[in-house]
C-alpha cells in the first residue's frame, strides 16, 4: 500500500470554546469540522493548514500546535474515490482576523461540553475530547460502506 495522502484540520481555541465550521460542499458536507484540506503541489502540510484556514474561514494563523495524526481507511470502492487519508490535526491559539462564513464553511464557537458530535464525523468523539484536554494522539480508523466505524485505535504519544 502506498503512502496515505495527507490533509489538515485546524481547531481555533478561545476561552474554553472551540471553533467548528459547517462544511457546505464536497467531502464531509453537512458535518461540523475544523477548517482544512489537501496540500497543493509543493506545499508543506503546515502551509496547507494556514492556507486552508484562511480560505475557509478568513483567519490568518499565527501559531499552532500539531496535536494528532489520524489515519482513515474506507472500503475499496470508497478508497478508490480517494477517501483514504492521513489528517494532521492542529490546535490554534493565536491568529489574526475574525472567523467569517465563506462558500466552503460556516463557523461557530462551541463550549467544550456542547460540541455537536452527532453532526460530526463518527471518529471525532474518540479523539477531539482528548486533544482538547491537551493530549497528543495517533489514531487509526476504518469505516464501513455506510460511513460507520468498523474498527479504531487511538494512542497517546
Ligand atoms: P477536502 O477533501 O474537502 O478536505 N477529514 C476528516 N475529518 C474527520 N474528523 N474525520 C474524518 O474521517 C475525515 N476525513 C477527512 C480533512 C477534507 C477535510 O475533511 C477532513 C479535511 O479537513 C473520515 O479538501
Amino acid at each position: 500500500m502506498g503512502k496515505l495522502r495527507q490533509a489538515t484540520s485546524c481547531f481555533l481555541i478561545k476561552d474554553n470554546k472551540v471553533l467548528l465550521a459547517m462544511k457546505k460542499r464536497g467531502f464531509g458536507v453537512g458535518k461540523w469540522n475544523g477548517p482544512g484540506g489537501k496540500p497543493n503541489s509543493g506545499e508543506s502540510i503546515e502551509e496547507t493548514a494556514v492556507r486552508e484556514t484562511l480560505e475557509e474561514i478568513g483567519v490568518t494563523i499565527k501559531s499552532f500546535d500539531r496535536v494528532a495524526t489520524l489515519d482513515f481507511f474506507f472500503p475499496a470502492d470508497l478508497a478508490k474515490k480517494d477517501w483514504n487519508q492521513q489528517v494532521c490535526v492542529y490546535l490554534v491559539t493565536d491568529w489574526e482576523g475574525e472567523p467569517v462564513e465563506t462558500e466552503e464553511m460556516k463557523p461557530a464557537w462551541f463550549k467544550y461540553e456542547e460540541i455537536p458530535y452527532k453532526d460530526m464525523w463518527v471518529d471525532d468523539i474518540y479523539w477531539l475530547p482528548q486533544v482538547l484536554q491537551g493530549k497528543k494522539l495517533k489514531g487509526t480508523f476504518s469505516f464501513t460502506p455506510d460511513e460507520s466505524l468498523q474498527d479504531f485505535e487511538v494512542i497517546e504519544i
